[in-house]
């Protein structure tokens, strides 16, 4: 099964054996899958319009980078309302990706910069290969990050990290990148989609309601004050629990029909 969005450069395709699993694919290799104002909408109407069928999603890049961020082509004179809006239309797209219906795999490789480690920074998981490296350029370029850079990248990574990039352009590598806590996952050249698809199987067959806690109350409740964030973690907790999915888990368990957990 696949979809057919409205922009060129992006495809989406079904994966597993109910199309459990959305892959999104920017398609635009020989522009380094620089996000133009029409990629980043067709982004956003992709995860407003998944199909029921969809438990998770992978996001990767065609060509030899994942994403040059933003289509610098396009940046032409704004006025400060206009420069405004952009903004707010990439926090849109953005926000649809983070908080949206399914958990989101960023399969990485080659330039992840700019905008686009904005869009990385909005998934859930980042697996990058050896290939994989990270910068913000807007520093150098007389801009400032628009995508939500500013709220996300330094919860990935800290403020001083992200201030340094921006300030001195410094880049990272795929290694580096992991350690500092770019990404979650480090692979072999190549095998960062494979490796994506593999994690974003194994995430949808989640129960829904407990990835839903992951995507939504969690990052809330790391926000909290703690004895707010004990609150709201009971009461996502009894939520969770109630369900009948739940139920049936933990009895598959305890009647030895489902996994032990087992070091790797
Ligand atoms: C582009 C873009 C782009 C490439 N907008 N066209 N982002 C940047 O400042 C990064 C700019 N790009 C690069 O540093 C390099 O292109 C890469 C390291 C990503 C890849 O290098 P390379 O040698 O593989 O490719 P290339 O030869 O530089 O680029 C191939 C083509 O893609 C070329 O066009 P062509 O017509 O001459 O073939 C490039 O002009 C084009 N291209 N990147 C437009 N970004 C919400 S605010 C977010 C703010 C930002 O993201 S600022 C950071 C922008």
């Amino acid at each position: 099964m696949n979809q057919t969005p409205a922009n060129p450069d992006l495809k989406i395709e079904f994966h597993g054996a109910s199309n459990e699993v959305a892959v999104i694919r920017l398609t635009r290799p020989t522009k380094r899958n620089a996000l133009s104002d029409g990629l980043i909408l067709a982004i956003r109407d992709a995860f407003e319009n998944l199909p029921a069928t969809v438990r998770a999603a992978v996001i990767d890049g065609d060509g030899p980078h994942f994403c040059a961020g933003l289509d610098l082509s396009e940046l032409k004179e704004r006025d400060a309302g206009q420069g405004l809006y952009h903004s707010r239309m990439w926090h849109a797209a953005l926000e649809r990706v983070q908080h949206g219906p399914v958990p989101v795999i960023a399969a990485l490789h080659g330039a992840v910069v700019g905008g686009g480690l904005e869009l990385a920074s909005a998934c859930h998981i980042r697996v990058a290969d050896e290939t994989t490296f990270y910068a913000l350029p807007e520093g150098s370029r007389g801009i400032f990050v628009g995508g939500g850079g500013a709220v996300r990248i330094p919860r990935l990574i800290g403020a001083a990290r992200m201030t340094d990039m921006m300030l001195t352009g410094r880049v990272y590598n795929a290694a580096d990148g992991e350690r500092i806590g770019m990404a979650q996952y480090l692979v072999p050249q190549g095998t960062a989609f494979d490796k994506a698809l593999e994690l974003a199987k194994r995430v949808a067959e989640n129960a829904p309601l407990t990835n839903y806690a992951l995507m939504h109350a969690l990052p809330r409740i790391a926000e909290q004050p703690a004895d707010q964030g004990f609150f709201t973690e009971a009461l996502m907790a009894a939520i969770a629990q109630s369900a009948p999915d739940a139920k049936e888990r933990v009895r598959a368990f305890l009647e030895g029909r489902a996994d032990k957990v087992r070091k790797d």
